[in-house]
Order: C-alpha cells, then structure tokens, then sequence
C-alpha cells in the first residue's frame, strides 16, 4: 500500500533515519552541514538575490535551516512602516471600545500573567519560489490573548477586534473621486469567535530572550496557523467594535484574487489573507559521500500531516520522512527525503504534502486561476546540478 502511510510510520522511520549523531546529540541538533557534508547547488536562485535590505528587512536562507526553530538573527522580518521605538518602560497594551472596563496593561503586568510557551512557524503571505525566505519557526513565550480580552470584558456587541501596532504612517485613502492623506497605525483584524479562541497569543520572547526590535518588541499578536500578516508586532492598542474594519492592511493590500468555476461560470472571488494553506518545499539537498539528502518544509494551519512525498525528474513520488522534532500543532515541520541512484546532471525535485483529511498540496495548475500572487502554495519545483 504505497499510499497508505500512517502518522506513526512516518515517525517510526523518521527516528531510524535520524538516529543519533556524534556525542548523542540527534542528527537534528547538528549544525546545518554535518562533517564531510557538502551543498548540491540550485540552479534556480537568482544572481543578485538581496538576502537583507537594511535596516529593516531580513530574509532567510533556506538552505541554512540548522533545527526546529529560527534563531533570532535568522528569522525572517519584513513591515510597512519600518521600526517604531517603543520604549518598555513607558509602554502600555490599551484595550477599548466595546469592553466593560477600558484597560491599559504594563509590561510588567503581562508577564505576571505570563510564562506560557506556544511553538508556531509562520511565512509573510508573499512567500514564494524559488527562495521561500519569508519564513521561521519559533517558540514564542507570553500569555494568551484571551486572558487580557477576558479582564476588559468584551460586550456582546464586539463583533470585530481591531489590533494596532504602534508604527504608523501616511495613507492615502481613496474614496470614488476623492483622495484622503491620513497617518494610521498598522491595524489588522479578528473576528469575536477567533480572537476569544484559546490558541492565540500575545508574545513577549522569542527561543527564550526577549523579541527583537525586528519581531515586534515589545510585544506582538501571534494568531498561530496564520499568514504573518496577521501576527501583528509593537501591538499597543486593540479595539472592540460592532462594525467591520476595512483597514488598508485588513482590507485592500492583503487580498488574494481568484477564478473558480461555479456551476459552468467563472466567478471572480476576492478574498482575505488569514489562514496558512497546506504548503511544502524545497529547502536544500546535500550530499556526504554517495548519499544525497534532500530537506524541506511544511506550513499549514495546523491540522495535522500525513505524508510528505518526493518527486526527481519524472520519476515516481516518493515517501519522505517527518522529522519527529518538529511535531508541535504549530510549528512548522520539516521533511527527509534520502535520495537514490543520483546521476550526473540537471535535475528537478518536487514535494507535496497531504493532510490527515486527505488534502494535498496544490499543483501550479490548480492554482491557475489565481491572479495575485499572494498565498502560493503550490507544489514548487527546485532544480539543483549534480556533478
Ligand atoms: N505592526 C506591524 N505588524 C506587522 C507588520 C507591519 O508592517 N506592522 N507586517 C506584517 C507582515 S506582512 C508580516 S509577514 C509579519 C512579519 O513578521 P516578522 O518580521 O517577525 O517575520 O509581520 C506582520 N506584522
Ligand atoms: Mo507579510
């Protein structure tokens, strides 16, 4: 049953392929190029790729993922309005509108009501191949959301939750003839039923040490399973209110625009960036000795995987192994795949994921239709050279 592969197989030869390295430390805890290991080059990655545009955006190489989380100095890190200086002492959380009683929480005062730890990955909605670099996975330490929403008291009216960063900048806000030039802070919004969920986060620290300027410090939203966008950073300021919020962020430049055939007719269907569709790819292929490693992947919304399969060439899909370290609901998981009889040559690898409810990750094909280049999720070729 080569298609028939359970969770627990997976793991099962995922902990046999990893075994344990030198002194005991899993395979996985090595650093990115194991002794003898070398990187088979992509052929595929542009000449003049600008991995940092300082000061404030920073990509990933893919290729350097080392273990289950993102260093801080590696993380990816992209915004709108640059970095605002938020200064801990004199920071506040403010939280009003439609609330029992108007709140404005200190630093202090989160992390007394701190201490929590949430494992999730995420990628900027503009992510894509062959780079993929706007991507990390972290352990986020703070308290959830809900515990500061539940001490203001959301009234039954507050339909949309409204959450502000503290940069802010000048928009130009059309409307039918008119243009409008008005500074706005970066906003983003939840639905009620979303923000009280228990999942989401506010966070304070990112693998232990307190979040960079870059990560949003002092403190940012987490909105585990969703696109970046959504996990807004320096959030200084939620506000409960009955109607929608059409925020440029919210809802102009984060929309995804897409044909679907309904009932013999193509409707064009504009719709919100919010949760991570089902998405595997690429990272590096390495080589010690003979053997040839490939590495990739995986973001979603969090329901669970069941497989991760390899194509080379025109070649059958092939079972990859889940690495067993990177299993929390979350987080971004990360693939094996050891890769046979290699000859010479150019060659094309892909990957795909499937989901325990049997989804599997979009072809290019089925993503024809969809005309903004925002959420690709699409099986992603790479083509490395093997000499
Ligand atoms: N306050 C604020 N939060 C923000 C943004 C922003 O411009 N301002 N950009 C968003 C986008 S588009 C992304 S992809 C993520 C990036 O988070 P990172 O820099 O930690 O990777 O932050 C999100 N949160
Ligand atoms: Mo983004």
């Amino acid at each position: 049953m080569p298609n028939e592969h359970t969770r627990r197989d997976i793991l099962r030869s995922g902990l046999a392929v990893a075994g344990l390295g030198v002194l005991g430390l899993p395979e996985w805890a090595l650093p990115v190029l194991a002794q003898g290991e070398t990187l088979v080059p992509f052929t595929d990655i542009p000449d003049n790729v600008r991995w940092e545009v300082p000061p404030d955006r920073r990509t990933l190489d893919i290729r350097t993922i080392d273990g289950p989380f993102t260093p801080k100095d590696k993380f990816a890190t992209t915004q709108h309005y640059g970095h605002p200086d938020v200064d801990p002492a004199a920071y506040r959380l403010k939280v009003t509108g439609l609330v029992n009683q108007t709140k404005a929480f200190s630093l202090e005062e989160l992390k007394k009501l701190g201490g929590k730890d949430l494992v999730a990955g995420f990628e900027c909605s503009g992510n894509r191949g062959p780079l993929q670099a706007l991507c990390g996975n972290g352990r986020w330490t703070g308290l959830p959301l809900k515990t500061v929403l539940d001490a203001a008291g959301a009234k039954a009216n507050a339909k949309e939750f409204v959450f502000f960063g503290a940069d802010h900048g000048q928009e130009e806000i059309e409307w039918r003839t008119q243009k409008f030039t008005l500074e706005q802070n970066f906003g983003r919004s939840l639905p009620r039923e979303k923000a009280l969920s228990p999942d989401l986060f506010l966070a304070y620290a990112l693998n232990g040490d307190p979040l960079t300027k870059h990560q949003g410090a002092p403190l940012r939203l987490i909105v585990p399973g969703y696109y970046g966008v959504c996990n807004v950073k320096w959030l200084s300021h939620i506000h409960l209110q009955e109607e929608e919020y059409l925020g440029r962020f919210q809802a102009r430049w984060y929309r995804t625009l897409r044909g679907e055939m309904i009932d013999g007719e193509m409707m064009w269907k504009e719709s919100a960036v919010t949760h991570m569709n089902l998405k595997s790819f690429i990272a590096r292929v390495t080589k010690a000795g003979s053997q040839y490693k490939v590495l990739g992947v995986v973001l979603n919304d969090g329901t669970p995987i069941k497989s991760v399969d390899v194509k080379v060439d025109e070649g059958p899909w092939q079972m990859a192994t889940l690495d067993p370290s990177t299993k929390d609901k979350y987080g971004w998981k990360l693939f094996t795949y050891n890769w046979t009889g290699v000859t010479a040559g150019e060659h094309t690898l892909i990957s795909r994921v499937t989901d325990v409810n049997g989804h599997v990750q979009k072809t290019a094909q089925d993503n024809d239709t969809k005309k903004s280049f925002l959420e690709e999720d699409s099986q992603a070729p790479r083509k490395v050279r093997v000499t």
